[in-house]
């Protein structure tokens, strides 16, 4: 199961209490005061490790705490600090105050982390008030309150190209062809379910990440189809490629599906409608009329979108389409 989004409530540990002790020894009728601070409170630590793909285990369990700090002891004996609480969430991970929507972090390297509730300060012992004027303070400060919250995790993953287009124009057929991903292809709509990530090899040591997502249909912002709810995974991707299936099976005609998938980008978010598209057309081997080819050239030329035509059966005009990607990635990527 794919899960991309969690909200999961967390608490540090609490402080230890400060200690109120006096010394004691034979002959000794007053000692001075000896009771030890408290330890301090665990911090819940949220961690990228990219072993993980998605947030399903925050659907099992939603509340997370971290170790209290033990009390102070008499003989000026500090409390134990409590244990720090580490939680590993995959890279790509939106880190949001459920209560305020304000982002408290973007984890987007392995390793990186952020503590997302602190731990409270332990309490001083009666030992840290002896003064001059105070020879025996029989007060200690209470531990501190730990910091708890619920906390939004959000997953957005981090492709550098997204390929989007209607059920059935070919997406995960294409992620398969240029990359090591091996996603479901199938002859209905929505096919792919879970967004599939893929990396297409352009040089020993040059690549780009490729993202499939589940495809969008008129009204996805309203919730039709899938909805556009997986969208989020191509927000950060550097441009899109946009499939249109122009063969002669297609159930649209390929202006009319160009537009209605750019309406839909634009009702999610205006940045997202912003990124460049290299607009590809698919299944050409079932494609009668080739003049078809030529007027979409001409369409996309005059308004400036790089566009090629390929069929991901026979791989006519794959190679054009990875020079492309590569000639795109140098300018839109760097
Ligand atoms: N004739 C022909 N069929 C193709 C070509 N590329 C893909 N197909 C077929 O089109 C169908 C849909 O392919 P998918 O890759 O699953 O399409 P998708 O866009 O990922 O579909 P969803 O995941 O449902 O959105 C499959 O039956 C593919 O075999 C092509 O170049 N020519
Ligand atoms: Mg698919």
């Amino acid at each position: 199961m794919f899960i991309d989004k969690a909200k999961i409530f967390v608490k540090a540990g609490d402080g230890g209490n400060g200690c109120v002790a006096f010394h004691r020894e034979k002959f000794v009728p007053m000692g001075g005061p000896s009771g030890g601070d408290g330890g301090k409170g665990g911090d819940v630590i949220l961690v990228a490790d990219k072993n993980l793909q998605t947030l399903m285990d925050f659907k099992y369990k939603r509340h997370y705490k971290a170790e209290r700090g033990q009390n102070g002891q008499g003989g000026n004996k500090k409390g134990k600090d409590g244990k720090d609480l580490i939680i590993k969430v995959p890279v790509g991970t939106v880190v949001k105050d459920a209560q305020t929507g304000e982002i408290i972090a973007d984890l987007v390297e392995d390793g990186q982390q952020v503590v997302v509730a602190k731990g409270g300060k332990g309490g001083k012992g009666n030992a840290a008030f002896k003064s001059p004027t105070n020879q025996t303070p029989t007060t200690a400060e209470p531990g501190e309150e730990g910091e708890e919250r619920w906390i939004e995790l959000e997953l957005k993953l981090l492709a550098d190209v997204g390929i989007i287009g209607f059920p059935n124009a070919g997406k995960s057929t294409l992620i398969s062809v240029l990359s090591n991903a091996k996603p479901k292809i199938a002859d209905y709509p929505f096919t792919t379910l879970t967004p599939v990530l893929g990396v297409l090899q352009l040089d020993v040591d040059d690549f780009v990440i490729l993202a499939d997502i589940p495809g969008l249909i008129e009204g996805a912002s309203e919730g039709a189809g899938l909805g556009h709810e997986f969208l989020r995974h191509i927000e950060r991707t550097k441009f899109l490629i946009h499939l249109i299936d122009v063969s002669d099976f297609a159930e649209k005609d390929w202006k009319e599906a160009f537009e209605i998938i750019n309406r839909e980008l634009k009702n999610y978010s205006e940045e997202l409608s912003k990124k460049p598209q290299i607009v590809v057309a698919n299944k050409i081997d079932a494609l009668s009329d080739r003049l078809k080819i030529d007027e979409m050239k001409k369409y996309f030329q005059d308004k400036n979108i790089p566009f090629t035509a390929v069929s991901l059966i026979t791989r006519e005009g794959v190679d054009e389409l990875i020079n492309l990607i590569r000639k795109y990635k140098e300018e839109w990527i760097k």
